[in-house]
């Protein structure tokens, strides 16, 4: 397969609602797709993980579109396939964001031309996913209850609610309270407690969640260890965990129990199927992340969602959780509480020319 050109499209995505998390609040997607044309007439996309602050990661949009142009694409043969996209961009350090969108576009395109699915691709083995549904903080609690129960009324199997110093314990009780201990039940703390907050993070063992994900600072794998033996919710870690080697030394020292994955985060596809297959080996429960992304993040990542090991419930909701339109054919949700894995080759999907159009704030050639 040969690149001929790549396209960079900066998307501006009003959501549904704002979405408050311990790092921020977010009231629009502001992201970039990348889209790559091959000399056979053939292209590919994807989109991009972050965000324009340098918040939930390091990585931050204009940045990544510097690592992109100048460093990352100059060191790809024209020449290439997803798998040597690694190996030709391992002398730029980090910037795995920047890496994921390249590597999964030109994935998108390569699969395409074999006409594959992606989910053929990665091994899945289901063809719907049960769907989570990830809650942001809010200014009180009658919101939050209303928020939840129209959620479990469409038929989300499982809810997790963003969690900070402040709203954390009320919270979950008056969740437990109003709907009961049946429904499962998790916490993300996106790194807004420390170590010695541990006796108050206890409190929250009596209600039973599933987990508690990512209570600590991004580099500390040793504080989660340690908090992990103080307290009885099992520990998952997300923003701590980068790559597959991320993932064997914290299940090797007890930092996590189980692990969000997100192919954004981690480098791209191929690199969260790995970090699958270490935590399966290791017996560790894995579920598949999410970054609010559009359509054309989602088809992709319910592929990866679809693979054995993701055994509990994904942040993969249906695309009206998120936006009123969506780039591509809207992802919806099933009255038993899954979605679909999409069926068609590469990733599955295309964005909609005039839908695309209406949310582009700006392109660039990059290649
Ligand atoms: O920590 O999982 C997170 C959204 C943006 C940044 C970080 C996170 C999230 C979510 C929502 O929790 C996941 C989703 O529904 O896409
Ligand atoms: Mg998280």
């Amino acid at each position: 397969m040969r690149i001929e050109r790549i396209e960079l499209i900066h998307i501006r995505m009003p959501l549904v609602g704002a979405f408050r998390t311990s790092f921020g609040i977010d009231l629009v997607r502001d992201t970039f797709l990348l889209r790559v044309l091959t000399s056979d007439g053939g292209q590919g996309w994807g989109e991009y993980g972050g965000d324009p602050d340098p918040a939930y990661s390091s990585e931050f949009s204009a940045g990544t579109e510097i690592v992109l142009a100048e460093h990352l694409i100059p060191r790809l043969d024209r020449e290439v396939t997803a798998a040597r996209v690694g190996p030709a961009v391992r002398g730029v350090k980090g910037h795995r964001m920047a890496k994921a969108v390249l590597e999964t576009a030109i994935l998108d395109a390569e699969l395409r031309s074999y006409g594959m699915p992606l989910r053929t691709y990665l091994g899945s083995v289901v063809d719907r996913v049960p769907a989570g549904v990830s809650v942001g903080i809010m200014d009180t609690i009658p919101q939050l209850l209303e928020q939840v129960g129209a959620y479990l009324e469409a038929g989300y199997v499982r809810i997790k609610l963003k969690i900070e110093p402040g709203w954390d314990v009320l919270p979950v009780r008056a969740v437990r309270e109003a709907f009961g201990d049946d429904v499962p039940l998790q916490v993300d703390a996106n790194t807004a407690y420390s170590l010695t907050d541990a006796r108050h993070l206890r409190r929250l063992d009596e209600f039973g969640l599933l987990l508690i994900e990512q209570p600590l600072d991004t580099d500390d794998l040793s504080g989660h260890a340690r908090l992990a033996g103080l307290i009885d919710t099992p520990v998952c870690l997300d923003e701590s965990i980068g790559s597959a080697r991320d993932a064997a030394a914290a299940i090797a020292m007890g930092a996590c129990s189980i692990i969000n994955i997100k192919p954004s985060r981690v480098g791209g596809y191929l690199e969260a199927r790995r970090i699958h297959d270490v935590a399966a080996a290791a017996g560790v429960p894995v579920w598949c992340g999410g970054m609010l992304e559009t359509g054309v993040g989602r088809a992709a990542n319910l592929a990866l969602a679809a693979l054995p090991g993701f055994v509990l419930p994904g942040d993969t909701s249906a695309s009206n959780r998120y936006y009123a339109e969506d780039l591509t054919e809207p992802f919806v949700l099933d009255a038993d509480g899954c979605v679909a894995v999409p069926t068609g080759t590469g990733i599955g999907v295309t964005p909609d020319p005039q839908v695309l159009e209406r949310y582009t704030v700006a392109r660039r050639r990059l290649l």
